[in-house]
């Protein structure tokens, strides 16, 4: 950390700049321009807290002062700041220079400018805990905690084999952290059963890009945004889940160019959309599909790139003939000239940005969602290109890195080598000294439906909350609480630990060192700007001390050891040490070795496939899993809003934050509520064939008739009841959490929960 006072700039103008900063922010607060989504009040932003923090750093001796410049830890867009502390709090945050941020340039949204008062708000554990004999949680050493650990985990190999062990590994954490979970699993557990919230997300655009172009990842740069002539969006809530990429898009419409939207609901970035179109949630492929046979059939494909790059373009025009135009507004909605209309804006302009996000692919049918979309971009020659390509805008901070390319998954180690390869098994088990299974482990949505069937036991599950992420949580919470044993490590005691033996605790991202690699494959440095809260100690060293507990020798003395190790063992990291992130302000994968720039862009010359081309794939149709019906006549979506994030660990101890989109709601369409008697603020119940949960009602042109949307982040309610544990997409997984039938029914009386308090109401009894 670099002390001010020990800095070579004017220290005075720095701080006065800091302080400005705020202020300046409080004003464009105040004002209501900065990423402030869906006509929220400017008098909802933590202006009094800015306030406060502008006199704070104001007052503070110079010598006080430290400034460090790291990544965000909350979404995947990878915004780079300046933090300043005093050493135990975050005083205040500042874009930092641009040549270090070059996704965000001078722009954060609220939770990374703000939404630092979690690190030690009350819940923050800060020590570890054990169950005492009446099975209530106690305070306890290290010692005594790593000590249960250890015996549990033995117990469970002992008596059951380690694949009975599971492991849920973190994508908040670092790719260092992740790494060395991927490995904890296989050498020190002897599991494959790894996996993480990649599973619930994107795994579905995983497995459809790579299926088609070789690599399961964003092909392009943020830069590309730029240069686009076009950009298509769909399934994204751009403004709330991602809202720097948002503020380049809405530029980018400002200056002229073109953007299409498809989403159920009008979403604020669609006000910025050139073209937006209404759909039904669950019916993607059928008007992706449409799209792909208009282009098609009315010749308006790049015949150049098709015939050169591509192959496999014979069986997506025999497989796409049934989505005629009037087949897809049958099924969908989108009209002929909608559907038109989206064809010759992708088609006349020369670049196209394809972005989506979870509304395609959190579905029974995401891959194939994906692999249309994948026919989409490749057939209009729109890959390779600057101001071209595939964006999938990932969702965690590290999901990209952590949660996929560092390989804490059942099936691949990290770089994504396959461990039914035996040539990557050999090498693995020589660098990490072990055996290991050549079949694959579970996916998480798996984990939760063998577990019922007793075949996993145990799990270790590091910065998750699955009883509440999880679809189904009912059955989630059931599992966890019958697993026999059960580690959860987190900053908190969230959900998941109430059924824990053993809970350890981890620092935040704010504490420790490493590397995050953004939604772009961009590796960027996370450094430590406060100490450990309390006794909390890094997901890393808790892994060492625990590895070394049972009888393995690690001996990493910081997280630059661990980049080392695992960049020798994967291709696509090869040429990546922090040293080197550092310098050069970020390194994109693929990176094969140290004198290699890193890809900007993927595919400029050839797919990452073995003949080099993109395999385009004919993909028919199938419905969602669950269709609305007499009883359960309406279509559940589900998912974020912008002050919020995900089960809330993080964004509800904020108390600037609690000023926005505190309570949990249902959206529904006022033609929807009109038939169910419903109006503007009346509690009603919503109930699937798994659950119910009691909300308030917000009436909203917004959405379409016949779709409800409810947010995802809220314990008290917990959405999650109501989706499925057991539709999920065959090929990658992931549930269906954009549709499930539901019924609303207006309720007399009081809610289950105070949406002041968060406390369950209590009744006469
Ligand atoms: N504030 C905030 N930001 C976050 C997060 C957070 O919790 N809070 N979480 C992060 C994470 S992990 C992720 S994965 C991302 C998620 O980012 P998004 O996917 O943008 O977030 P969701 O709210 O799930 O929005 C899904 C979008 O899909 C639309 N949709 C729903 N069903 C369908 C459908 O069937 N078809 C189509 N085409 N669209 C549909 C919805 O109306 C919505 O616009 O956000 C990241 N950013
Ligand atoms: N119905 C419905 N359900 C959904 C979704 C949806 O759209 N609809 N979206 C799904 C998606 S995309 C996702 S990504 C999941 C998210 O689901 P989860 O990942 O389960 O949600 P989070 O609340 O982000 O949980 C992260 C946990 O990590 C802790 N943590 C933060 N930083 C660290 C760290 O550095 N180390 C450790 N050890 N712990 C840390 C936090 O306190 C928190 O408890 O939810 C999924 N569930
Ligand atoms: S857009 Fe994402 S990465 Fe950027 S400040 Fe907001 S939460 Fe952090
Ligand atoms: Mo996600």
């Amino acid at each position: 950390m670099t002390n001010l006072d020990e800095r070579t700039t004017d220290d005075e103008e720095q701080k006065e700049g800091v302080a400005g900063f705020m202020q300046g922010a409080r004003k464009k607060a105040l004002s209501n321009v900065e990423h402030v989504a869906e006509g929220t009040a400017a008098g909802t932003l933590p202006e009094g807290k800015l306030f406060d923090i502008a006199t704070t750093i104001g007052d503070k001796r110079l010598e006080d002062l430290t400034v460090e410049d790291t990544t965000c830890g909350y979404c995947a867009v990878g915004c780079r700041f300046d933090v300043y502390t005093d050493g135990d709090e975050v005083l205040a945050t500042r874009p930092t220079e641009p040549e270090k941020s070059p996704v965000n340039g001078i722009s954060t949204c609220v939770k990374g400018k703000f939404t630092y008062d979690f690190v030690d708000s009350e819940g923050r554990l800060t020590t570890p805990l054990v169950r005492d004999e009446n099975g209530e949680f106690r305070e306890a050493s290290w010692d005594e905690a790593y000590e249960r650990v250890v015996e549990g985990f033995q117990d469970i190999k002992e008596e059951y084999g380690g694949s009975a062990m599971s492991m849920i590994a973190s994508s908040k954490a670092t790719n260092e952290e992740n790494y060395l979970m991927g490995k904890f699993a296989r050498q020190v557990l002897g599991t494959n059963t790894v996996d993480n919230c990649n599973r619930l997300c994107h795994s579905s655009t995983v497995a459809g890009l790579a299926r088609t172009y070789g690599y399961g990842a964003a092909s392009v740069s943020t830069e590309d945004f730029e240069q686009a002539d076009a950009i298509f969006l769909t399934g994204s809530n751009t403004t709330e889940a991602h809202p720097v990429l948002a503020t380049r898009i809405k530029q980018h419409v400002k200056d002229g160019k073109e953007l299409v939207v498809f989403d159920p609901r009008e979403v604020q970035i669609a006000e910025y959309a050139t073209q937006y179109t209404e759909v039904r949630p669950g019916f993607d492929q059928v008007w992706i599909n449409g799209l792909v046979r208009y282009i098609i059939e009315n010749d308006l494909y790049d015949e150049e790139f098709v015939e050169e790059r591509t192959r496999g373009i014979d069986q997506v025009r025999e497989a796409v003939q049934e989505f005629t135009p009037d087949y897809v507004e049958e099924v969908t909605g989108v009209t002929p000239e909608e559907l038109k209309s989206a064809a010759e804006t992708i088609t006349s302009n020369d670049r196209v940005v394809f972005g989506w996000t979870l509304g395609l692919t959190e579905h029974s049918h995401g891959t194939e969602n994906i692999m249309a979309m994948a026919n989409l971009a490749a057939i209009t020659g729109n890959l390779g290109k600057p101001g071209t390509g595939v964006s999938p805008f990932r969702g965690q901070n590290n999901v990209q890195g952590g949660g996929g390319d560092m390989g804490p998954l059942p099936d691949n180690f990290p770089g994504y080598q396959s461990i039914t390869d035996e040539e990557n098994r050999k090498k693995f088990e020589e660098a990490w000294d072990c055996e290991i299974d050549p079949e694959p482990g579970f996916y998480t949505t798996e984990m939760f439906l063998a577990a019922n069937e007793d075949e996993l036991q145990g799990m270790y599950c590091i910065g998750e909350n699955p009883s509440l992420s999880e679809p189904g949580s009912n059955h989630a919470s059931e599992v966890l609480e019958e697993m026999e044993f059960l580690v959860v490590q987190d900053l908190f005691l969230n959900d998941t630990a109430k059924y824990a033996d053993v809970v350890l605790p981890a620092c935040s991202f704010l504490e420790k060192t490493g590397t995050f690699t953004n939604t772009d494959r961009r590796v960027q440095m996370v450094k430590q700007v406060i100490d450990p809260k309390g006794d909390s100690k890094t997901d890393w060293e808790i892994l060492q001390d625990l590895a070394n507990r049972m009888g393995r020798e690690w001996d990493y003395d910081n997280t630059a050891e661990i980049m080392e190790e695992m960049r020798q063992l994967t291709p696509i990291y090869g040429g990546i040490t922090q040293e080197r992130v550092e310098e050069e302000g970020g390194l994109q994968w693929p990176c094969y070795d140290l004198d290699h720039p890193g890809t900007e862009r993927l595919y400029t010359e050839e797919f990452n496939t073995e003949d080099g081309l993109a395999h385009l794939q004919a993909v028919g149709y199938n419905e969602p899993g669950e269709l609305p019906d007499e009883d359960y006549p309406l279509s559940l979506t589900t998912g974020r809003v912008l002050y919020q994030y995900h089960t809330g660990t993080m964004t509800h101890p904020e108390e600037g934050i609690q000023g926005y989109n505190d309570r949990d709601f249902v959206e529904i369409n006022p033609e929807d509520a009109a038939d169910y008697g419903i109006e503007d603020g009346d509690l009603v119940t919503l109930e699937s064939r798994r659950g119910e949960i009691t909300v308030p009602a917000q009436v909203t042109a917004r959405i379409g008739s016949g779709t409800v949307f409810a947010p995802i982040h809220f314990a008290e309610t917990c959405v999650n009841k109501l989706t499925d544990s057991e539709r999920l997409d065959p090929h990658a997984r992931t549930p269906e959490f954009k549709v499930s039938a539901v019924r609303v029914t207006p309720v007399e009386g009081e809610p289950d929960v105070d949406f002041e308090t968060r406390e369950p109401v209590s009744g006469d009894d």
